[in-house]
């Protein structure tokens, strides 16, 4: 088989990109290791930045993410059983999309599909092959039958845990980690949202979030014990450690309901350099990991599409290379400025298990510094938001 962009991955990352060639004439094949279900079962993000806002019109899908999706204006801060609210608005003029990653990444196989373009589930023993070459490959099983792709250029969209970042040679890349010592316990609940915006909650029992997805589906999360099982939590010890980590107003009013799905994701942050190995490209969770507090790890893996997307375009017009070329550095300068955000943002609203009391001290002034300063509130909303791209 032959194709001009090879994807390997057929999570958002690599979905998105798809349709930004299709929609430029440009071909490409998607190869996905588990199936379409598996894929569309996955509950992740639910806060879209403008820019991926704007890039899901421009691959023609935005017509159900403006019909059911939600702007909000602001987000609430909860500390010490107190709120206050950063106006997004007010400081930059600009809003968020309440619109989950599930939904988004449905509208993409709906419109691949519906564009015909090749997609491969449940391979197996994917390789890419001569990336540093001009004629690079990938070789794969599927169906039982053993593949090649030949391409020009090959999209590693294939997450943390996928082949393309491990095949830049080891001692050519280099990885910056942080783990954090708790993760995010996190329900879906049929229940209306407490609030009308999110409230990220810093309490002296761990960081809480209220979330959601539309006004009858509610997402919530609460801090963990890294090593922590959602089977150690029934929905009654769940909802109950929520009420005590949120403001009373907002405990008093919080509708329960049966977890529709429990999980825990781990918290790490986490960036690969180069992004760049020959004619492979890394987006998205393939090349970095943000904690999950600033909403950043999709909107990041949408403006590293961008970038790729705009190089691939200028070299099939023109063959001009120069976009491919800057490609690494103009993603990884953007990837750390949301890596600052969301260690930040981690620091700021999670309880450390060695946090000494001066921490703590130094934790709960920053929040009122930030509940007292509109140019920290600024400086925060121009971050959650959406730096430009
Ligand atoms: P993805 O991991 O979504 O997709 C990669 C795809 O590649 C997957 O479908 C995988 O099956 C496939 N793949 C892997 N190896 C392959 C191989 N060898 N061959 C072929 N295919 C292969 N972000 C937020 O902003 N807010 C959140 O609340 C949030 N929660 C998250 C919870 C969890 C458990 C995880 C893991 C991430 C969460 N994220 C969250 C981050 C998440 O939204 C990612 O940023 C987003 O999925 C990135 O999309 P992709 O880069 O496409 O990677
Ligand atoms: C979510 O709704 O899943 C969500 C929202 C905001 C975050 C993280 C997760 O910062």
């Amino acid at each position: 088989m032959r194709t001009q962009v090879a994807i390997v991955g057929g999570g958002p990352s690599g979905l998105l990109l798809g349709q930004l060639l299709h929609k430029q004439g440009i071909d490409s094949v998607v190869i996905e290791r588990r199936s379409q279900a598996h894929v569309l079962g996955r509950i992740r993000a639910g806060v879209l930045e403008q820019g991926l806002v704007g890039l899901l019109h421009q691959a023609g899908v935005g017509n159900r993410m403006e019909n059911e999706g939600f702007l909000h204006d602001g987000t609430m801060i909860a500390h010490e059983g107190q709120m206050f609210r950063i106006d997004f608005a007010e400081h930059t003029g600009k809003s968020v999309m309440v619109y989950g990653q599930t939904e988004l990444t449905r509208d993409l196989y709906a419109a691949r599909d519906a564009s015909e373009g090749k997609t491969l589930f449940e391979v197996e023993d994917a390789a890419i092959r001569d990336a540093e070459t001009e004629k690079p490959y990938l070789t794969l099983t599927h169906q039982g039958k053993a593949m090649r792709i030949d391409c020009d250029f090959i999209a590693g969209c294939d997450g943390y845990h996928g082949i393309s970042r491990k095949s830049i040679p080891a001692d050519k890349r280099h990885e910056y980690e942080k783990v954090y010592p708790f993760g995010w316990l996190g329900i879906l609940s049929a229940t209306p949202p407490v609030n009308d915006e999110l409230i990220y909650a810093n309490s002296e029992r761990g960081f809480a979030l209220c979330s959601m997805r539309n006004d009858q589906l509610s997402r919530y999360y609460i801090q963990c014990d890294a090593l922590d099982d959602p089977d150690n939590w029934n929905d009654d010890d769940f909802w109950d450690e929520l009420r005590r980590r949120i403001p009373e107003e907002a405990a008093d009013t919080l509708v329960t309901g049966p977890s529709i799905e429990k999980s825990i994701a781990p918290l790490r942050s986490f960036v690969t350099e180069p992004m760049r190995w020959g004619r492979m490209f890394l987006c998205g969770d393939a090349a970095h990991i943000v904690p999950p507090t600033g909403a950043k790890g999709l909107n990041t893996a949408a403006s590293d599409v961008h970038y790729l997307f705009e190089g691939l375009r200028d070299f099939y017009a023109s063959g001009d290379m120069q976009g491919l070329d800057q490609y690494s550095g103009r993603a990884l300068d953007r990837v750390w400025k949301t890596e600052r955000f969301s260690w930040w943002f981690s620091n700021l609203m999670h309880r450390y298990p060695d946090q000494s009391a001066f921490d703590q001290k130094m934790q709960l002034a920053e929040l009122a510094f930030l509940r007292d300063s509109p140019e920290a509130q600024a400086a925060m909303a121009r971050s959650y938001v959406g730096l430009p791209y």
